[in-house]
């Protein structure tokens, strides 16, 4: 049986990287393999390609385009298979990232998204998506304690992320039966309870 594909979304600070043991613990206990990776990146190439997007300037639509050339890349080289030997992958940042920050951070309109994302893996959308939202004065506060060397994305101002908070809440709006809002300015505790209910159900 395939395994179940899951992935984590957020702004920069909400906190979902802190999750993704807890999440990979619970369903191993269940007695399945488990695959973790991250976006951009996960496969050689696409660590590369991390690199350049993580920290060069460059063209909205050339941000895009990499952004996909990485995720085929992973999707082929990584994902894919171990969903078909049945593991279960959880994955930091998917295409959902690419709706909140190239469409919504950036503006770049969502049909070219939507192209991209059918050829890319329009065969292989994920089973369950964890959106980690808090206010934005909470998620700046803990990515300042946290980041000794900000990337590109982390230098943007707080206008940039209000932008991608609401285009990420559009989407769990659009989407709920996949996408869980998850409020991540409680505690660790409180969050992993309602991560442990989701993941029980699926
Ligand atoms: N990007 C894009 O634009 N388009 C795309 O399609 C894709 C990505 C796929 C990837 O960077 C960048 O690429 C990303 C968007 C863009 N923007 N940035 N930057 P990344 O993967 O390196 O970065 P990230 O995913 O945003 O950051 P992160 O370091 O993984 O942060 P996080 O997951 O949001 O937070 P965290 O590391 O779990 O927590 C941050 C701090 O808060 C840390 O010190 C924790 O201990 C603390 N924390 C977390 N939760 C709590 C709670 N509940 N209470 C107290 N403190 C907490």
């Amino acid at each position: 049986m395939r395994g179940k594909f899951i992935t984590l979304e957020g702004i920069d600070g909400a906190g979902k990287s802190s999750h993704l043991t807890f999440i990979a613990e619970r369903i191993k206990q269940r007695g399945y393999e488990v695959f973790t990776t991250r976006e951009p990146g996960g496969a050689p190439l696409s660590e590369k390609l991390r690199t350049m997007l993580l920290h060069e300037k460059m063209q909205p639509d050339t941000e895009v385009l990499l952004m996909f050339a990485a995720r085929r890349e992973q999707l082929l080289e990584t994902i894919q298979p171990a969903l078909e030997r049945g593991t279960w992958v959880i994955c930091d940042r998917y295409t959902d990232s690419t709706y909140a920050y190239q469409c919504g951070g950036r503006g770049l309109p969502e049909g070219r998204v939507q192209v991209l994302e059918q050829w890319v893996h329009g065969h292989l959308q994920p089973d369950l998506t964890f959106l980690f939202d808090a206010p934005l004065t909470v998620a700046r506060e803990r990515l300042e304690k946290g980041t000794a060397n900000p990337d590109k994305f982390e230098r943007e101002q707080s206008e940039f992320f209000a932008k991608v908070r609401d285009a990420y809440l559009r989407r769990a709006g659009q989407y709920p039966q996949r996408i869980k809002v998850v409020d991540s300015s409680r505690t660790l505790q409180a969050i992993q309870a309602d991560l442990a209910s989701y993941l029980d159900a699926l």
